[in-house]
């Protein structure tokens, strides 16, 4: 079912072409330039002395924990910087001095700002108020918190059907909050509570439980620093987790290889200059990758096919190269797993990986002798149609080399979002976990649904059929963070009510159901009071350690309310003061939630106390090699078949990546320093000889178009940019070119949409 725009407004914004700058990309991440980027940028943002002020007190013990990506921070971090440029451009983004009130929206109607770029938006400034947008009108203003709560409350009274109600949460929240939303739309009889891990580390999850038994990593940060080989496949630490290459320098100091598998050449993997350290400011810094495998798109699988297949052959001489004490003791499927390795031809898995059969060597010969082997992957393995398998086949290798659950092995998925892992694990899930719902019956006081609710790709489907009526997000953006975003669009209109728990302006507060609402919360930096006393939340990092956070800045302004306090508001005045959850005293004592939380998600205990300083570890079955919940008692070697490759002559496979400048759909500038591109996203990384090859030169301007099912989705004007990037693929940013990817195309099982191949045509202009 279509429906017609209600107002009208742009679902891309503006899509001109600004003075566009090339450079050579730099050969080096971090050090003294990424510093004073960093800096000029926050600084700018929010003032020099409040910038000084907070950055000294983040990832610190009592300060807040930094509101980007989920790297872990060391048990006894530096006193002095324990952040990174990406973290202090993502507080200045937080904690900025522009603000979007009521005023502004009264001079700026929603069609006028939706034909600015998702940059400019951005840049308006933080949320200061709560608005409401009503039917027909396209101007927000100002209401109430009372009658926000209120009109929420009624129109979710109006439904047919608690199942009408979807619940997003972007990963930035608290468990805290997390856990009252998600025990919220439980206790409202749905379990629609989508994930932005469902476009992310998804895949992840469902592979990790598949073959380990759970849906998490086994690495803690002290693993990697003694690992003997790191591999890095599909991510670019530079840019995404920049703390991570501290990690990766000590594991070389103490004599570790990394290997980079990736189809570009990220810059933190060649070269790196550690800020923290003297010789990170005037030295030639490290060089990360030993060994760089430029694999193509999607071609991981054939890859580790083929080093499994040489690690086979040698272990077939020597008889030691496998553990076999560990794979009789832990694993099943080993057989099966040489027979059918057995199949394929090592010269066609080659052909496919398109890397040279001498960096393959190289990696085997180094593998061979080494048992401390760590995988590190992210979004390059995750969002494939087979991005499940890819991550199995490479938890085969580790298993075949015993290198889990043993210090300094095993595996190591980078999550995104600074409490994305925290958010799952306190019950932001879809699907049914009969032990929680036990839990919350017996803990709780209320039955929770027992069928499955929609995802990120089922929320999308259901808004566009017009069977949900509300949908609310906590934080997030998830109009430009989704598939096929005019698909998206249509969806989100479809609804009645749409409403954003969020702190910056962005695209998803303009293309709106018919009524519309902004709650503006209080940001990760800034002090949570409660009757004069400042209060803490907590956070789970991407390797399963619980510690709290408390902001230290003044809130952007006294109309901003908590995260936990707004849904706890929200709670009350749907469900009363009669109802077994006391939703007003939860909004008040966060020490309650953590009290529920213990009792209520799998593994948290006494969190009150024990996530104090440096937090604790939520228990991990593959630490302690317990494998006893899996068929057998025992971890499982898998059998994954070739990725599906077809290209059409004229076609390529185009990744969506990331730039240096932005945290997801959040832009914060146009440069890409480390690809040496400046003030210009609409742009598209070719291989030069590819360019020749259909008479393309630089800068030339393309549109690009993907046909799935018959139907041809186009991103418009995209300069071409000759790369070092393997034939027959493309790199462009997301999320220009989300436009592209299909709503129903997505990974198998985890329902990853498949960003990061998409095949495409290019169109000169
Ligand atoms: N500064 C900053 N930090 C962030 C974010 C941000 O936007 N900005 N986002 C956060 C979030 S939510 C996430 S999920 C992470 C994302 O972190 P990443 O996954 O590192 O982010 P992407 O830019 O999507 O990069 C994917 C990498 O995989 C490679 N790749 C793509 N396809 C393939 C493939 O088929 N095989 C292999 N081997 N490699 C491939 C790309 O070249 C690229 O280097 O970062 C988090 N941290
Ligand atoms: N094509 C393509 N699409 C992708 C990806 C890709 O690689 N390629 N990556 C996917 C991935 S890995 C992810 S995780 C998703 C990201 O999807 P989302 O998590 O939905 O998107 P973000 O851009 O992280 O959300 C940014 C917004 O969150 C709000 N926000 C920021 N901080 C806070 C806070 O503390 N509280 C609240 N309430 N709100 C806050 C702000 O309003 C800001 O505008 O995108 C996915 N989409
Ligand atoms: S590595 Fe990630 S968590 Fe650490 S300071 Fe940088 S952006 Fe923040
Ligand atoms: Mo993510």
């Amino acid at each position: 079912m279509e429906s017609k725009a209600q107002r009208n407004v742009s679902f891309r914004g503006s899509e001109d072409f600004l003075d566009i700058e090339l450079k050579e990309p730099v050969d080096h991440a971090a050090g003294y330039l990424g510093v004073r980027e960093a800096l000029k940028h926050t600084f700018k943002e929010m003032g020099v002395l409040r910038s000084m002020r907070s950055l000294l007190r983040m990832n610190q013990k009592d300060g807040f924990d930094c509101p980007s990506c989920a790297w872990p921070d060391p048990e006894h971090p530096s006193p002095v910087a324990e952040y990174c440029e990406n973290g202090a451009k993502a507080l200045g983004d937080e904690a900025t001095t522009n603000h979007v009130d009521a005023n502004f929206f009264k001079k700026n109607s929603v069609e006028e700002l939706s034909l600015l770029s998702d940059y400019e938006l951005n840049k308006c400034g933080r949320l200061v108020e709560p608005l409401v947008l009503r039917p027909g009108s396209v101007h927000y203003e100002p209401i109430t918190w009372n009658d926000a709560f209120q009109l929420i409350a009624s129109e979710l009274k109006k439904l047919d059907h608690p199942d009408e109600a979807i619940f997003y949460t972007s990963g930035r929240s608290s468990n805290e909050a997390a856990f009252l939303y998600g025990m919220f739309a439980r206790a409202l009889g749905t379990n629609n509570l989508p994930d932005c891990s469902n476009m992310c580390h998804e895949s992840s999850g469902v592979a990790l439980g598949e073959t380990l038994g759970i849906g998490k990593g086994s690495t803690t940060l002290e693993d990697l620093y003694e690992a003997e080989v790191i591999l890095i496949a599909g991510q670019n630490p530079g840019t995404n987790h920049p703390r991570m290459l501290s990690a990766l320098e000590k594991c070389k100091q103490n004599g570790g290889k990394v290997i980079s598998i990736n189809p570009l050449e990220e810059s933190g993997l060649v070269n790196f200059k550690n800020p923290q350290n003297i010789n990170g400011w005037i030295g030639g810094g490290e060089d990360m990758a030993d060994i760089h495998l430029p694999v193509n798109i999607n071609q991981d699988i054939p890859l580790v096919k083929l080093i499994l297949k040489k690690l086979i052959a040698l272990d077939q001489i020597s008889g030691n190269v496998f553990d076999h004490e560990f794979i009789t003791t832990y694993t099943q499927g080993y057989d099966a797993l040489l027979k059918d390795l057995a199949r394929y031809k090592d010269k066609e898995l080659l052909e496919q990986t398109g890397v040279s059969e001498d960096s393959i060597d190289k990696t085997v010969a180094l593998l061979a002798n080494k048992s401390k082997i760590i995988v590190c992957w992210a979004m390059g393995l995750t969002q494939h149609k087979n991005g499940v398998e890819n991550i199995r086949e490479f938890v085969n290798l580790l298993l075949l080399k015993g290198a889990i659950g043993k210090p300094n092995t095993g595996t190591c998925p980078v999550r995104g979002h600074s409490n994305v892992q925290g958010d799952r694990s306190v019950g932001i899930q879809h699907f049914v976990d009969k032990g929680l719902n036990e839990r919350i019956k017996n803990y709780l006081g209320f039955t929770p649904p027992d069928h499955e609710g929609v995802d990120v790709v089922g929320s999308m489907k259901a808004m566009y059929e017009g069977k949900a009526k509300i949908f609310m997000c906590l934080g997030g953006n998830f109009l430009m963070a989704a598939s096929d975003t005019e698909y998206t669009a249509k969806g989100i209109q479809n609804c009645d009510l749409t409403v954003q728990i969020s702190t910056k302006l962005n695209r998803t507060h303009l293309v709106t159901g018919k009524t519309a609402l902004i709650l503006p919360t209080i940001g990760r930096s800034e002090k949570d009071m409660k009757d004069g006393k400042p209060r803490h939340f907590t956070v789970e990092n991407s390797m399963g350690r619980v510690k709290q956070s408390k902001g230290i800045l003044k809130p952007a302004s006294d109309k901003v309310m908590s995260e936990p306090e707004i849904i706890a508001n929200i709670g009350r005045a749907y469900f009363g003061d009669n109802h077994p959850m006391d939703w007003k005293a939860l909004g008040a004592d966060y020490e309650l939630i953590r009290s529920q939380i213990d009792q209520v998600a799998k593994g948290f205990e006494n969190t009150e106390e024990r996530s104090q300083g440096a937090g604790y570890y939520l228990p991990n079955n593959v630490r302690n090699l317990d494998f006893s919940m899996l068929p057998n008692g025992k971890a499982q070697i898998t059998i994954n078949s070739l990725p599906e490759h077809t290209l059409q002559k004229d076609e390529y496979m185009l990744m969506t990546i990331r730039s240096h400048d932005q945290f997801n759909t959040t832009i914060y500038g146009l440069n890409d320093r480390y690809r040496g591109v400046y003030n210009a996203r609409r742009v598209i990384f070719m291989n030069p000889e590819d360019m020749k090859a259909v008479g393309l030169k630089k800068l030339d301007v393309v549109d690009i178009t993907s046909t799935y099912d018959q139907t041809v989705r186009t991103a418009h004007k995209f300069k071409v940019i000759p790369y070092t990037i393997p034939s027959g693929n493309l790199a462009s940013y997301f999320p220009e070119t989300n436009v592209l990817v299909p709503f129903n195309h997505f990974a198998l099982r985890s329902k990853t949409p498949i960003s990061k191949s998409i095949k495409v045509r290019l169109v000169k202009k």
